[in-house]
């Protein structure tokens, strides 16, 4: 538990503070270790670590030192030449330039929110994003089922029918829909994470604590959403 909530704007004011102007794309020098060290969760020694470790994962499948999302998939999820909604999500959501790769500044601010030290509602409003698909700002009950789904095709041990996995999704609705108009909103989501923070529990990475002491085999488990 940390108290540092102001540095959860950060990628936010990095992702607007690009010039839109034709011609005039990557002139911003990339910012320092010593920099993403300051507006992080993470030291300088893991900054670094996580230097080489993304220099490592950005020219695994194309060697121009960017994560594409081939790699990022490969990486973070052990798994190559599958789309699944959740991994295309997630990298939209650290593609925080939206241009379609990762550069070393988004893998450290992205990442820094699935530190052990970063605050629950950080995690908690990064969630919400990913799982708010079609970013209209509330998660509906398509995009639990499509995660539902998503995720239970991934697990074929356990077996739901249609209708089972419909009362998961009603189940959910109904814990986390306060207001009762057929949709989480990111408050109504932040008071049900509060409420069961281990419903985010896969986004903390404990491995982040010891990227210094080794390449953290990363490995999120979207079964344990
Ligand atoms: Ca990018
Ligand atoms: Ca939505």
């Amino acid at each position: 538990m940390g108290c540092s909530s102001s540095k959860n704007t950060a990628s936010q004011s990095t992702a607007k503070a690009g010039p839109a102007g034709v011609g005039n794309e990557s002139v911003a020098a990339p910012a320092s270790n010593r920099t993403l060290a300051s507006e992080t969760h993470f030291s300088l020694d893991e900054v670094a670590a996580l230097r080489e470790l993304f220099d490592t994962l950005s020219n695994s499948l194309h060697h121009d030192g960017l994560i594409h999302q081939d790699e990022f998939a490969l990486a973070l999820f052990k798994t190559q030449g599958r789309s699944n909604i959740f991994i295309n999500k997630v990298f939209q959501v650290f593609d925080i330039k939206k241009n379609d790769v990762i550069d070393f500044e988004e893998f450290v601010r992205s990442l820094s929110v699935f530190h052990p030290r970063a605050p629950l509602q950080e995690k908690a409003q990064l969630a919400f994003r990913i799982y708010d698909l079609d970013n209209t700002g509330w998660i509906e009950p398509g995009e639990i089922k499509r995660f539902l789904s998503a995720l239970l095709s991934d697990n074929p041990a356990i077996k739901l029918s249609e209708e089972d996995i419909d009362q998961l999704v009603d189940q959910t609705l109904e814990e986390a829909d306060l207001a009762g108009d057929g949709h989480i909103s990111l408050e109504e989501w932040q008071a049900l994470v509060e409420r069961s923070p281990d419903i985010i529990a896969y986004m903390t990475l404990p491995v982040l604590k010891q990227v210094t002491a080794k390449y953290p085999s990363f490995l999120f488990k979207p079964q344990t959403l």
